[in-house]
């Protein structure tokens, strides 16, 4: 059995909408993030970072999102949600990704930290302001990507529109997705009525 270990809004929800997406069975264990249990010594066992997501599947116990979906998609053989290896779309799809989780989730989680997760003696105003400005500049590239496509690896839906949906969703509730990214919202509207997704942020 799949066992995700799950905090509410955390990148786990990546995920779980991955499973959803494969149709794999799975159990949620969750971790009460804002209680911080996921720096009590139960979870460090599962994941020294003390940082959410997790999997067990079997012996193997992952983390790092992109590495567990990879390695869900791969083992589920699933070639729909991926373009073919070696094609163009193929590395547009590594490409956001990649964006998603080592660029813009960077200025996010800084933003999350600068507004809300840190004691306020701890919040640097001008951390938080650049990281909006990053996020921004993220976001406006997501939107000139997004012109006249569904999608962004071809028509298809991708494990890289799971990664930024889920970029999508922390930016949104931080108040950064606003009216000036049309494409964007359309997108998200799109991402967001996906029963996975859904599931994932319920
Ligand atoms: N690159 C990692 C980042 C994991 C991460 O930072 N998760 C956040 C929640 S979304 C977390 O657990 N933060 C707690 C902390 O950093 O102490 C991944 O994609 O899984």
């Amino acid at each position: 059995m799949l066992t995700i270990y799950h905090g509410a809004n955390t990148r786990s929800v990546r995920v779980i909408w991955l499973a959803e997406e494969l149709g794999l069975s799975y159990e949620i264990k969750t971790i009460k993030f804002l209680e911080k249990e996921h720096k009590e010594p139960a979870y460090l066992a599962i994941n020294p970072l003390g940082k959410l997501p997790a999997i067990q599947d079997g012996d193997l116990h992952l983390y790092e999102s992109g590495a567990i979906c990879d390695y869900l998609i791969a083992k589920a053989g699933a070639t729909n949600l991926e373009p073919e290896r070696g094609t163009s779309d193929y590395g547009l799809c590594r490409q956001w990704v990649y964006f998603a989780e080592a660029t813009l989730m960077a200025s996010i989680g800084a933003i999350a930290q600068h507004t809300m997760l840190r004691p306020e003696e701890d919040r640097i105003p001008q951390v938080r302001d650049e990281a909006i400005e990053s996020t921004a500049k993220g976001l406006s590239i997501l939107e000139a990507a997004l012109k006249d496509k569904e999608y962004l690896c071809g028509d298809t839906f991708s494990l890289a529109d799971i990664m930024t949906g889920y970029d999508l969703h922390l930016a949104n509730m931080f108040g950064q997705v606003t009216d000036a990214y049309p494409n964007l919202k359309a997108y998200q509207a799109r991402l967001s009525a996906r029963p996975g997704f859904q599931k994932a942020v319920a």
